[in-house]
């Protein structure tokens, strides 16, 4: 017995084993954008919020992500969209990676500064010039190899044994453009860079929508293209099926779902069983067959649909 027992632990730890090995294996870098959550369901008249993210935007090793767009479609007779589109961080922060470090002391009152990797620059670029102890911005006025040459000379030094770095202030204000009429929003950036240094997951933007009218309808992010541009000016992702484009669903819910979450269970029971003996003349949610009552009959309706979740 004790050997059988064994012998299910060492199965089941060969094959946890096996699962985590195939997942650091994997070199499936495919980049994806994705609406989260991915499914909604509301009343009329009411809000929620989609969120934008990417995911593995560093598509090939040697390139960073210097731009991106998404579109995404919807009913706009079931939904409606706020022109205010909250940004997400993806492409906004002063990008920092080894490439910008310091390799001689950049000194106070000059212009010069050496980094390990000169071809992350180019003249007009805004750059943040720090180390542990001092910061301050200029700009590239040219770049000869690893050496920097800034417009304005260096107010404080800097040093390499202080973490000093150089790193490209990215002017990649995002914008979006909004059309109410056909029900679509175009979102991202309009210029090219510099952002060198974005990779990897992150959050682009979160859009507010009004539930209309009672409908469904799939938030499309792969209508029409949606896609990155990496550090050498490439594009990915604007022929079909090049990016991974995961898109989200709005449903109106059920009339047994009364408080819209996506499942018909206990809350929803309960919130019927708390009016009951209503009426006549009662027009609330509760009474789902709107014959005027709160009865048992509006528990069994409830009941009937109880367990049931919102891909319904
Ligand atoms: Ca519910
Ligand atoms: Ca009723």
């Amino acid at each position: 017995m004790k050997v059988t027992k064994n012998l299910w632990i060492s199965l089941l730890l060969s094959l946890l084993l096996s699962l985590v090995f195939i997942n650091f294996g994997s070199t499936d870098t495919t980049p994806s954008f994705k609406v989260e959550p991915t499914y909604y369901t509301g009343r009329t008249g009411g809000i929620f919020y989609v969120d934008i993210y990417v995911y593995d935007a560093d598509y090939d090793l040697h390139t960073d992500v210097f731009a991106w767009q998404v579109y995404m479609k919807w009913d706009p007779l079931v939904l409606d969209i706020d022109d205010t589109v909250i940004w997400g961080d993806f492409l906004d922060a002063p990008r920092v990676g080894p490439w910008g470090l310091l390799t001689a002391n950049a000194a106070s009152g000059q212009k010069i500064v050496s980094v390990a990797d000169g071809s992350k620059f180019a003249a007009g670029y805004a750059v943040l010039i720090e180390d542990d102890s001092n910061s301050e911005e200029n700009q590239v006025a040219s770049v000869l190899g690893t050496q920097l040459t800034m417009l304005n000379d260096l107010v404080n030094t800097y040093t390499v044994a202080a973490n000093g770095g150089a790193y490209p202030q990215p002017d990649l204000t995002p914008t979006a453009l909004v059309d109410h009429g056909w029900g679509d929003i175009m979102a991202g950036t309009t210029s090219h860079g510099p952002a060198p240094g974005a990779q990897g997951n992150g959050w682009l933007s979160t859009f507010t929508f009004y539930v209309q009218a009672e409908g469904e309808t799939v938030l499309n992010i792969d209508w029409s293209f949606t896609y990155l541009i990496n550090g050498l000016g490439e594009t990915k992702g604007d022929e079909e099926g090049e990016l991974i484009k995961e898109s989200g669903y709005f449903l109106l819910p059920k009339d047994e779902d009364l408080n819209a979450d996506g499942a018909v269970d206990i809350f929803d029971l309960s919130s019927v069983a708390l009016k009951v003996e209503s009426g006549p003349g009662y027009e609330g949610p509760e009474d789902i067959n709107n014959d005027g009552y709160v009865n048992v009959i509006d528990l069994t309706l409830v009941s009937l649909q109880y367990g049931v979740y919102a891909n319904y």
